[in-house]
């Protein structure tokens, strides 16, 4: 459903991490000067999800773990848009998995922001794919996003950002808008934002996150390079953030780039009939 772009105050819990990556969207869309009316926010279902409402944006609030078969739909639709796709690590990781892991593959040009608070937190806490050992009860092994975004092979844009830190938090999401707006391709950024309520992981973080930049070797247009730097934070007992990958090729691999070459897309082209006139006498003569 596309709502009014007028925002309502967040109801998020005092302190949530979400407030941050809020914080941190609203300024980089300040200072990339993007239009309100020209910025999409698909919104998955969670906490998280619910960012939409509280920015002045034309918003979707889309099925759980759907959003962004919707959000590619937009940018396909209209590719002049700029399109954030942005929810939590339930709707992203759990149901949202088989879609997740496509959206790297097609490669559209848009932003794919992740919450992530290792818990359900809108449910009340239950684990979620990327809950540690022992939380709530949980016997699986958390899933690593950064580390199944590594293992695709396409020149994309892929960070991870801290709501502790919103300075780089929005220095990343300019940056990763940038290169969507250069048709370069998808830019994933998961943030860690804490559940206050369900999983206060605040005072851990903010001890454990090791932006990777600042390692001896750092190269992140080289996915070995970074497998090797981002397995070895991790075994430190370091949680890597900051820019993971990054192409040296400024080529214009974007799906809808592809797809469309420098047409303007399906949500602004002239479909009146003396536009199109020929085009139908054609269809007619081969359907006679
Ligand atoms: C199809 C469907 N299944 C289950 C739910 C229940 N549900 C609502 S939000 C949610 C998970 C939220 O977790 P997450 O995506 O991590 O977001 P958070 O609230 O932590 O930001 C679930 C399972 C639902 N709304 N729809
Ligand atoms: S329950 Fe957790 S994720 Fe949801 S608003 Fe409260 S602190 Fe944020
Ligand atoms: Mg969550």
């Amino acid at each position: 459903m596309v709502q009014s772009a007028k925002p309502v105050p967040p109801i998020w819990c005092p302190g949530c991490g979400d407030f941050g990556l809020l914080a941190s969207v609203k300024r980089a869309a300040a200072d990339l000067k993007i239009p309100p009316h020209n910025l999409v926010l698909v919104g998955g279902i969670g906490c998280s999800g619910s960012i939409h409402n509280f920015l002045e944006v034309n918003g979707i609030h889309a099925l759980h773990g759907r959003l962004l078969a919707q959000a590619i739909g937009v940018k396909l639709a209209n590719p002049s848009l700029t399109v954030v796709a942005a929810g939590g690590d339930g709707d992203g990781y759990a149901i949202g998995m088989g879609h997740f892991m496509h959206a790297f593959k097609k490669n559209a040009s848009i932003l794919y922001i992740v919450m992530n608070n290792e818990t359900y937190g809108l449910t009340k806490g239950q684990p979620s794919p990327t809950s540690q050992l022992g939380f709530e009860g949980n016997i699986e092994a958390p899933f690593d996003a950064i580390l199944s975004a590594l293992s695709i092979p396409v020149p994309n844009f892929i960070a991870r950002t801290f709501s502790g830190d919103p300075k780089t938090m929005t220095q990343i999401l300019e940056e990763a808008i940038r290169f969507n707006h250069e048709n370069r391709g998808f830019a994933f950024v998961e943030d860690l934002s804490p559940c206050v309520t369900y999983n206060d992981t605040y005072k851990l973080w903010r001890e454990k996150v090791l932006d990777v930049s600042k390692l001896p070797g750092y190269d992140p247009s080289d996915r070995k390079t970074m497998f090797r730097l981002y397995l070895d934070t991790l075994e430190s007992g370091k949680i890597p953030v900051g820019v993971m990958h990054r192409p040296k090729d400024a080529a214009k691999v974007g799906l809808e780039a592809k797809l469309l070459g420098d047409a303007v897309g399906p949500a602004r082209s002239d479909i009146s009939i003396d536009a199109n006139l020929t085009s139908y006498e054609k269809l007619l003569a081969a359907a006679v």
